[in-house]
């Protein structure tokens, strides 16, 4: 699966590009390849390319792994595009990408997509990080990472795989090696820990603070109010052993609404928040829908209404009527 690169002397402009909404593997794979472009390719000008901003980490991210900004070029002569998935992802670069003259190499751990314009492909799905096939990539091309980059690789990596707990045998042989490389476990794991949101934290105690739990058919149904961060909220209760968990609050005059379910409660009723609950509670008087697990609705009710009938709903599908646990 190696890659074949165009000889330096005939790259003047190469563009690394990221996902719109840049994540820390999207951004730091890139931030490695322009330091890989920069030992191939000399002479040659690597522009990172972020379609449409990034995360808040990765932010903070590119504070310590910065990147120079170029002016964008009419064309470029290779472009690699890392951690990509979708085209889509790519917003208007999308185009840029197609009409291209350059090389056009994708590095990525999604599944290809169908008519996709590349000439060169690095895909492995079963790479959880695309910073790993970054790493591979540095290997074939006997391309030394310094600590920098090596520390970067690994922050992707820890990122990609849920700090390793997905990770597999050739993540695991890429930490290691970055880490012979100068990297520092304990430095990455502290640089994606996130500041606190002090509004949310607020948000959760107050609404765990009102909440209501019902037991149905065996599950654990809770209920709550809160202004802000339904999502995150509702998500909470799931986080504390709640099967469903619905979260409602007035935001402009309208009731918002958000749904949880963890897995095991959706493989077992085959429940699907989205459709079955999301749909069902916001239909004639608003709009909603959803995943299986999560979904939200904006609905004009009001929120004791609103609560009411989605107990009565659960009743329903769980064939159990909701009991409150005092
Ligand atoms: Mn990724």
């Amino acid at each position: 699966m190696g890659l074949l690169l165009p000889a330096p002397e005939n790259v003047k402009k190469v563009a690394i590009l990221c996902h719109r909404h840049a994540d820390a593997d999207t951004y730091l794979s890139a931030y490695a390849l322009s330091f890989m472009v920069g030992k191939l390719m000399p002479g040659a000008e690597a522009s990172i390319i972020i379609p449409d901003g990034m995360s808040a980490l990765t932010q903070r991210l590119a504070e310590t792994f910065p990147y120079d900004k170029h002016e964008e070029s009419p064309d470029y002569d290779l472009i690699l595009a890392v951690d990509i998935g979708h085209m889509e992802l790519l917003k208007d670069w999308s185009e840029k990408l197609r009409n291209s003259r350059g090389t056009k190499v994708l590095i990525d751990h999604h599944p290809l997509q169908e008519g996709t314009p590349y000439d060169q492909l690095m895909v492995d799905t079963t790479a959880s990080s695309a910073a790993e096939l970054v790493h591979r990539l540095f290997k074939e091309l006997s391309v030394e990472p310094d600590a920098s980059v090596s520390q970067a690789l690994l922050i992707a990596i820890l990122f990609d795989s849920q700090h390793l707990s997905i990770a597999g045998v050739g993540a695991l042989r890429a930490v290691l090696d970055l880490t012979e490389h100068g990297a520092r476990l304990d430095e990455a794991r502290a640089l994606l820990r996130s500041p606190p949101d002090y509004g949310e934290v607020i948000a959760k105690l107050k609404a765990a603070k009102r909440c209501r739990i019902y037991r149905a058919a065996g599950r654990v149904i809770v209920t709550s109010t809160i202004g802000s961060f339904q999502a995150n909220v509702a998500r909470a209760f799931t986080h504390l052993g709640a099967d469903v968990s619905l979260v409602v609050g007035d935001f402009d005059g309208e009731l918002r609404g958000s749904l949880r379910s963890n897995h095991r409660f959706s493989a077992e009723t085959n429940i699907h928040l989205g459709t079955d609950v999301a749909e069902v509670l916001s239909k004639g008087r608003g709009y909603g829908g959803g995943h299986p697990t999560a979904a939200s609705f904006t609905c004009s009710a009001g929120a004791e209404d609103v609560i009411k009938d989605f107990l009565a709903l659960m009743g329903g599908l769980l064939h159990d009527a909701p009991v409150e646990v005092k």
